[in-house]
């Protein structure tokens, strides 16, 4: 039976704002109160599924979460109109204003951890919500979410779609940024790696000092039990403390892998090249396969310029031949290092026969490169012919969505932009819009009222 992977990205909702919540996310502090464009940042997110799908990639959406959260809000103990919330809040607190009206769901990575079926004790295809309890913004993604999943793999004879873990500090969970799947092929069973920062119960484990580590071990073993992997194919590696307090506050910002390929900057994992070394035996003692893996170091791209091009948050994307392209955002080709690197992906012995650069800026200012705005699901066909059609990517969702948003989005948006209740207004015409067009149903575009 064939099986594929299916790029979920996020549609970039309507109040894209630069407020520089994400703390230890350089990017996001970078543009904290600089003026977005939520027209271009969603119309740039359309092209990259565009470009992914024509690569013979099936793709599909995640709407984005009706913002501002007044359920929030009021659950904070605001009361009287929307417009009264919102302009109160606005006056006595604007940055919880800002995290109400947060639209980092765009980056769809951190929805949730995905272990396809053929890594599953039970044959389904499991999905777990990230609690993502490091940020007040990101922690009140994670109901909407569950109930987006929910309502898009609705088929449970198929899809297990878990409740997140609990929202605390030792459960801290940033979903699929912190994990990657290899494989020998996408149908054979995989290889699971979960990359933590910190550990909460064991003390011996070191952890950075200037910037939060998002992800516990703690958290990643959960997922790994309520997935029901098996013990011998899940691996839990730390991240390299150091590199978090460098700005690389996922491991998605210093690693990706597809299939039998891995691409890690020098300083991604604690312990370095032996981790990954480690990694290359397992793999070959349990499963008889080779991984191709390829790491770049400090002198061929200093952390500071991997960071600041996000050459590994690129898509690496198996094509139908079995080769693979890197998809790069545009920086990658500004920063001389990191074209560099590129070309010597190309030349090397690996799967790589292609790279591309998009421009994703309005999204790469905010810390979020090509990686972090899907969410990768590998599916056999019977599962994808189960999935909620409305999200399923084609040339005519396409051609809707863009309609959808250059009618309904703001071109500029500044942070003044969000004391003003008419936004509200705009926003609710969008998203009872985008409900007809995904045919999703009302009670998963109520969420966040
Ligand atoms: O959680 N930025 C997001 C970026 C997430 C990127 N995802 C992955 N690496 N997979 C974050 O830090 C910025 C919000 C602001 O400043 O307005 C923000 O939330």
């Amino acid at each position: 039976m064939a099986v594929r992977e299916v790029n979920f990205d996020g549609i970039v909702g309507p109040t894209h704002n630069y407020a520089g919540l994400s703390f230890g996310n350089l990017a996001s502090t970078l543009h904290e109160k600089k003026v977005s464009s939520p027209r271009r940042a969603a119309l740039q997110g359309l092209e990259k599924m565009k470009f992914v799908s024509e690569l013979g990639v099936p793709q599909g959406v995640l709407p984005p979460l009706r913002r501002p959260h007044i359920g929030f809000l009021k659950q904070l103990g605001f009361r009287g109109s929307v417009a009264e919330i919102i302009q109160f809040v606005g006056e006595t607190d604007p940055r919880l204003l800002a995290a109400s009206y947060s639209s980092s769901n765009m980056w769809t990575a951190n929805a949730a951890t995905v272990s396809p079926s053929s890594d599953c004790a039970d044959g389904r295809l499991h999905l777990t919500p990230a609690n993502l309890a490091s940020g007040l913004h990101r922690s009140i993604e994670t109901a909407d979410t569950l109930a987006v999943l929910r309502a898009i793999f609705h088929d449970s004879t198929k899809f297990a779609v878990h409740d997140p873990l609990p929202c605390n500090f030792a459960m801290s969970d940033e979903g699929a940024a912190n994990h990657t799947r290899l494989c020998d092929g996408y149908g054979s069973p995989g290889i699971e790696v979960f990359v933590f920062g910190r550990s909460e119960l064991d003390k011996s484990c070191p952890a950075p000092v200037r910037f939060p580590a998002r992800q516990t071990l703690e958290a990643s073993r959960a997922i790994a039990r309520v997935h029901q992997l098996k013990p011998q194919s899940t691996f839990f590696i730390q991240q390299n403390p150091a590199a978090i307090d460098a700005g690389v506050f996922h491991n998605d910002v210093v690693s990706v892998g597809n299939g039998n390929f891995l691409m890690y900057h020098e300083t991604a994992f604690l312990g370095g090249e032996l981790a990954v070394a480690d990694l290359c035996q397992s793999i070959r003692r349990l499963q008889g396969w080779e991984l191709s893996s390829m790491g770049f170091s400090e002198q061929d791209l200093p952390l500071k310029e991997a960071v600041s091009s996000y050459l590994f948050n690129s898509q690496l994307i198996s094509r139908e031949s079995g080769d693979m392209t890197l998809v790069c955002p545009l920086e990658v080709k500004q920063v001389q290092n990191a074209f560099r690197c590129t070309q010597r992906i190309l030349d090397a012995d690996n799967p790589v026969t292609a790279v591309e650069f998009l421009d994703l800026r309005q999204s790469m200012n905010n810390g979020g490169g090509p990686a972090c705005l899907r969410l990768r699901v590998v599916m056999t066909e019977e599962e994808l012919a189960s999935v909620h059609p409305g999200v399923l990517f084609s040339d005519t969702l396409y051609a809707r969505l863009r309609d959808w948003v250059n009618r309904n989005y703001r071109d500029e948006l500044s942070p003044d932009d969000l004391h003003d209740p008419v936004l509200v207004g705009e926003v609710d015409t969008a998203f009872n819009e985008l409900q007809a067009i995904l045919e999703l149903p009302p009670s998963v575009f109520r969420m966040g009222i």
